[in-house]
């Protein structure tokens, strides 16, 4: 939208400036804006859509626990804003949202176990996209990423036990 209105705002400038020249001397200000809206423009393509999405982890029990939705949408070449929101509150129910290689989880997870409770169970892996850190019962975190490339990946929880925590990562 923003790139929409400082199109359009250039389109009007130029076609000011255009006016002006036939008129009077009026034109160099003009053009001086001109310039001025193009280097806009230009800063404003190189900079990434950031697309914000919220996901849940939801569940008191082992059996229930699971991440709310459980697919997520992005577009390619966007700056990802993530709110992830634990909603648990049964005792232990700690969560994080790792991003990984699709169908790399359960390796992923188990790695994760030998980094430990200081890595946040999150172990270096070239195959982890992003990640939280791990969240308390009730706890909510946002953490900034890039997308990934245009494909599918899945996001898991690396707490120990809670390998049912899946969900399928989209980059369109
Ligand atoms: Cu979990």
């Amino acid at each position: 939208m923003k790139k929409l209105v400082i199109v359009l705002g250039l389109g009007i400038l130029i076609s000011c400036g255009g006016n002006e020249k036939k008129e009077s001397k009026k034109a160099e200000p003009a053009a001086e804006k001109v310039e001025e809206v193009i280097e806009e423009v230009e800063e404003v393509l190189e900079e990434k859509e950031v697309v914000e999405i919220k996901v849940a982890a939801l569940g008191e029990t082992m059996a229930e626990i699971a991440f709310e939705p459980k697919a997520l949408f992005v577009p390619a070449n966007s700056r990802v804003k993530l709110t992830f929101e634990n909603k648990s509150s049964a005792e232990g129910m700690f969560h994080n949202f790792v991003l990984v290689e699709l169908g790399s989880g359960a390796e992923i997870a188990t790695a994760g176990m030998k980094a430990g409770k200081e890595k946040d169970f999150v172990p270096n892996d070239e195959r982890v996209f992003a990640n939280t850190t791990m969240s308390k019962m009730g706890e909510t975190l946002t953490i900034e990423f890039d997308a990934p490339a245009k494909g599918s990946y899945h996001y898991i929880c690396t707490y120990p036990g809670h390998t049912n925590m899946i969900g399928r990562f989209n980059v369109e």
